[in-house]
């Protein structure tokens, strides 16, 4: 018989063992009169927590809650019990098993922040189960009465897994359903903190671990990635102080400027709602017939409207936070801040014909790039540059900066690096972290805080509500792409799909039955930037707001010759789909307010004159703006040179191997993507050597899957690809969309079989049309490889296209 650990009274031992009422003021019993490792920790647990309890006569902080000192949150009230298992919900947890654990309470611990490790899965030797564990014997065949008799209701095992299957889809964004992302990681340049407290920005070479969500906005999920459209650029943070999610696009400015047009500018984007057409476009009329009425949005047209819609990657792009932010020290001292990223890929986009025919090659075009980048270690990188000025300097700004329509000229505010972004890991899973992941504006560490902007205040509603629906409650948060890296203690509790199993019977606080924890950070914790407001309660929006065109106009005269002509080609390809006249009417009278340039050549586009304008909002003078260099693709070519570039080499039986593999080779070490296209794959006879391996056909990889298109030379090879109308119709398009070309030998002929202008239209040299021999292979290749990492020629360019 065991003897008790306290033998001597008995008194309210019954107490004890009850979960309800005991005597007053009576002292703890000393003795359960029985002993065993739980009977112990109960008669342990029980008094204290009366002590802890008791430790705590009232609320000490209640006074700071009101008035000046609620301004400084008071730090929360802890008090440590004198056993763990004071706070424990039941004594038994120290009882061990394979399933509950090693009976050790997890003492100031969350494990479900663990690092991903923790739920990745692998099947290596293992047989199939069930979702219960159960191992599955026969993966093949339903359970039947007989070999041809009807299938039972008790196979459970078809029943899980079809029933799981129904359940696979989740609904998909409503806007953003299409999208692609990457784990990397965000090094700060320097130590910044006397800008901000945000960690991220604490010390040089501080790295923060990232996930980074691109998209598209209108189309559905499985859309192409080419469209025309505005980019997402989401970076998930993961701090030390918590998650930072920066929710940007590649333009820096938007289409409303107050949070209840998001509603009606997103539906009238979409496919038009009777037959659900077009798909992933703004080339229809209800998109129009909302944009005109609403000239607010003229200046995120012009950006819609440029090379900016229809990027060459992912990976070339710039992201902007877009709102007007502020960063605050850890002396509370604000500034206000716009985030900008620059690649280190350069800025550099498609032309429509290629971006449409694309659409048909290989609608996963820039999924598939930024993959394979990644995954040949070519890690994309970007530059965090900040845009950093006082409220005092906002005011003096010729618009406001709370106006999302508007954007800082880097010419008046200059770029502040502070760091880079590196992506270099795929995700290992689509679903459970591309989709999964939940981006929310409202998602800001300390350090880190909002502006007026109405855009921005309204988003930091709509994206936590979103992901309810989307992800299916409120417990997104414990999805393992989307938990902190840090400790997450509240009291919020229950939920669809709760993960976490909270010990303890304390869910509230303040309390004194778990000792005060988890308890209020105080000045440790996020704190608002206390801006002073005095003002009435309205709907309405500022003056400036009524400004809808001076920065259209700015960016329109900022745009390089070629650049121009495309948004000209932009506005009649969609308006000329648009079916109702008054409305292309109406968008050519907002345009009359943007450039008369602008406007005459769309109106001729149209076969239409140019209306009067439309009426300006408002009657005070317009800014103007010198025109700004940084606004234009050109301006940025990038530093990595050809790294990533694909280029295709046309070959078949008799080509000149030599020459072909030596080219190949140096693309290769350059970083460069060669493969080598044929009219079919196989193999091809070199002239003198090994026979060649063709990797793709011209068929299954279009010209305009490439950057460039090396022609080599051999008579035999060239008359082969000659007689295929695709290689012809290849080099054509390689031609059109302003490609390098390099041509040795009889390659030439290929070239003219194509039609392909050996000048430019003005009859000057093409820089990008480069023709080699034996005595300049060296010259030839380096020339074709600074015209590969520059921008296209666009000078091949005429209207309509010659070739
Ligand atoms: Fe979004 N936006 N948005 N948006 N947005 C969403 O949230 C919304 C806006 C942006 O890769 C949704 O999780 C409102 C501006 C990105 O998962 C939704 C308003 C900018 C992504 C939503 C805006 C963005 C979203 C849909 C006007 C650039 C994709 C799914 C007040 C600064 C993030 C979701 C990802 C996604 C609402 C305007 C960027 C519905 C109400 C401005 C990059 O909550």
């Amino acid at each position: 018989m065991p003897t008790s650990k306290h033998p001597s009274s008995f008194d309210g031992a019954g107490s004890v063992l009850s979960t309800v009422a005991g005597p007053s003021g009576a002292k703890p019993p000393q003795s359960l009169g029985v002993s065993n490792p739980i009977a112990d920790r109960l008669l342990d647990k029980i008094p204290a927590e009366q002590e802890l309890a008791a430790a705590r006569p009232f609320n000490a902080n209640k006074a700071s809650e009101y008035g000046d000192a609620s301004r400084t949150p008071a730090v929360g009230e802890t008090f440590k019990p004198s056993t763990h298992a004071a706070t424990g919900s039941t004594t038994t947890e120290i009882i061990a098993n394979d399933k509950v654990g090693d009976g050790n309470p997890p003492e100031g611990e969350n494990a479900t922040v663990d690092p991903l490790d923790r739920v990745r899965i692998d099947p290596a030797d293992r047989h199939l189960t069930t979702n219960q564990g159960v191992p599955v014997s026969d993966n093949q065949h339903s359970l039947k009465a007989g070999l041809r008799g009807p299938t039972l209701l008790e196979d459970f095992v078809l029943r899980e897994k079809i029933s799981h299957f129904d359940h696979e889809r989740i609904p998909e964004r409503v806007v953003h359903a299409r999208g692609s992302a990457a784990h990397g990681y965000f090094e700060s340049y320097d130590n910044f903190s006397a800008l901000t407290r945000a960690i991220p920005f604490a010390k040089k070479g501080k790295r923060t671990p990232v996930f980074l969500r691109f998209s598209t906005v209108a189309g559905e999920r499985g859309s192409t990635d080419t469209a025309r459209d505005v980019r997402g650029f989401a970076v998930k943070f993961y701090t030390e102080e918590g998650n930072w999610d920066l929710v940007g696009n590649n333009m820096p400015v938007f289409f409303i400027q107050d949070a209840m047009k998001f509603p009606d500018l997103v539906h009238a984007a979409k496919p038009e709602p009777h037959h659900a057409m077009p798909q992933a476009a703004t080339a229809h009329d209800t998109f129009w017939d909302f944009a005109s009425l609403s000239p607010e949005i003229a200046h995120m047209l012009m950006w819609t409207m440029s090379d900016r819609a229809i990027p060459r990657s992912y990976r070339t792009m710039q992201g902007f936070g877009v709102h007007t932010f502020r960063l605050i020290n850890a002396q509370g001292e604000a500034r206000f801040v716009k985030f900008h990223w620059t690649p280190m890929q350069g800025t550099h986009s498609l032309v429509w014909d290629e971006a449409v025919r694309i659409s048909g090659a290989d609608s996963d075009f820039h999924r598939r790039d930024l993959w394979e980048a990644i995954e040949a270690g070519n890690f994309p990188e970007w530059e965090l540059g900040l845009q950093i000025f006082t409220e005092e300097q906002a005011a003096s700004f010729a618009f406001d900066v709370l106006d999302p329509t508007k954007l800082i000229p880097e010419e008046l505010v200059p770029l502040t690096p502070v760091g880079k972004m590196v992506l270099d890991r795929n995700p290992d899973n689509f679903f459970a972290e591309t989709e999964q992941v939940a981006f929310c504006t409202s998602h800001v560490v300390p350090g880190i805080d909002f502006s007026n902007d109405p855009l921005l205040q309204g988003r930091n509603f709509s994206y936590q509500d979103t992901q309810l629906t989307r992800l299916g409650g409120p417990n997104f948060h414990e999805i393992p792409i989307n938990s902190p890296i840090v400790q997450i203690q509240n009291n919020q509790r229950d939920g669809f799909h709760r993960q976490a199993i909270n010990r303890g019977r304390v869910n509230y606080e303040p309390n004194s039955l778990g000792g005060g924890v988890p308890y209020q950070a105080g000045p440790a914790g996020f704190t608002s930037f206390p801006e002073t407001i005095a003002a009435d309660k309205v709907r309405g929006n500022p003056e400036l707001f009524a400004d809808h065109y001076s920065q259209a106009r700015l960016f329109w005269q900022s745009q390089s010759t070629p650049e121009q002509n495309h948004i000209v080609n932009a506005f009649r390809f969609e308006l000329t789909r648009v079916q109702t006249p008054a409305v292309r009417e109406r968008v050519l009278a907002l345009l009359a307010n943007v450039d008369d340039v602008l406007v005459s050549r769309v109106a001729e586009g149209l076969g239409m004159d140019v209306p009067a304008p439309l009426p300006l909002a408002t009657d005070a003078p317009i800014p103007t703006y010198p025109p700004s260099p940084a606004l234009s693709l050109m301006s940025r070519p990038g530093v990595t040179g050809i790294k990533g570039r694909r280029v295709a080499v046309l070959i078949a039986s008799g080509v000149d191997d030599k020459a072909v593999k030596s080219q190949y080779g140096s693309l290769l070490k350059d970083g460069a993507v060669p493969r080598m296209v044929g009219n079919m794959l196989g193999k091809v006879k070199a002239l003198d050597g090994d026979p060649i391996d063709v990797e793709i056909s011209v068929e299954a990889g279009p010209s305009v899957m490439y950057d460039a298109v090396i022609v080599p030379d051999g008579d035999q090879a060239v008359a082969t690809l000659a007689k295929n109308a695709q290689v012809l119709e290849f080099l054509r398009e390689q031609y059109r969309h302003g490609k390098p070309i390099l041509v040795f030998g009889a390659g030439s002929d290929l070239l003219t079989k194509a039609m392909i202008p050996t000048t430019l239209p003005d009859g000057s040299d093409d820089p990008g049309l480069i023709v080699g021999d034996a005595a300049n292979t060296d010259a030839a290749v380096a020339a074709f490889k600074t015209a590969l990492a520059g921008f296209r020629v666009f000078a091949r360019e005429t209207d309509p296209p010659s070739v």
